[in-house]
């Protein structure tokens, strides 16, 4: 029986040990797991860290993909991505990190388990999640918090440059 397929947002974010490298790299890997297929990348933002400001400022893009993977399944595979990156979990929170990947949006689901929470709960908040996001799916509909173009229209862009590589 062929499983079903679901459209996937992943957040990217990297503030150390050479961030637009971690990006790309992790691209790469999350592109060779088994059962993902990647369907848009956005481009590359920077932007001053949000939270503590004594460390670099970071990278960001979203990456869509298509997955037949259950979504506990897909955290685990990208958390050892994660791992594979050099992340050391600190208890700091919103530290510095090589490689955060977070999930954004599993299809329309609203999941609410101890290690998963979907719509990722930060993302209505910041900008360099939705600016992203909007260049590979204008017209998304978030479940619970609306639409991106609304969420956007009340959120200023200053601070967060697109990179031209
Ligand atoms: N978890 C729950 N829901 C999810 C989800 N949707 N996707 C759980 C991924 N993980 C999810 O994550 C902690 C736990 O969250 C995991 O064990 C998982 O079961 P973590 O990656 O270990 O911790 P974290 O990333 O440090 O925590 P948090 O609160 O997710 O950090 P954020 O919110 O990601 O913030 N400034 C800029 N400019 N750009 C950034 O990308 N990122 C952060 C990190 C701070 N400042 C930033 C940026
Ligand atoms: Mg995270």
């Amino acid at each position: 029986m062929l499983k079903s397929q679901h459209i996937v947002y992943i957040g990217l974010g990297s503030n150390l040990e050479n961030p637009v490298d971690q990006i790309n790299s992790a691209r790469l890997a999350i592109n060779h797991l088994q059962d993902v297929q990647e369907s848009a990348f956005s481009s590359l933002y920077r932007s001053a860290p949000m939270g503590p400001k004594d460390q670099p400022d970071y990278i960001n893009a979203v990456l869509a993909i298509q997955t037949s993977l259950e979504p506990l399944d897909l955290l685990r595979k990208l958390q050892q991505i994660e791992n594979q990156h050099g992340r050391i979990r600190k208890n700091q929170r919103w530290g510095a990190r090589t490689l955060d990947l977070d999930i954004l949006l599993y299809g329309n689901q609203q999941i609410d388990h101890s290690d998963l929470q979907v719509p990722h709960y930060g993302m209505a908040d910041r900008a360099f999640v939705l600016y992203p996001l909007q260049e590979i799916a204008p017209e998304l509909d978030i479940p619970g918090m609306g639409e991106l173009a609304d969420l956007l229209t009340n959120m200023p862009s200053d601070g967060l440059e697109k990179i031209d590589l």
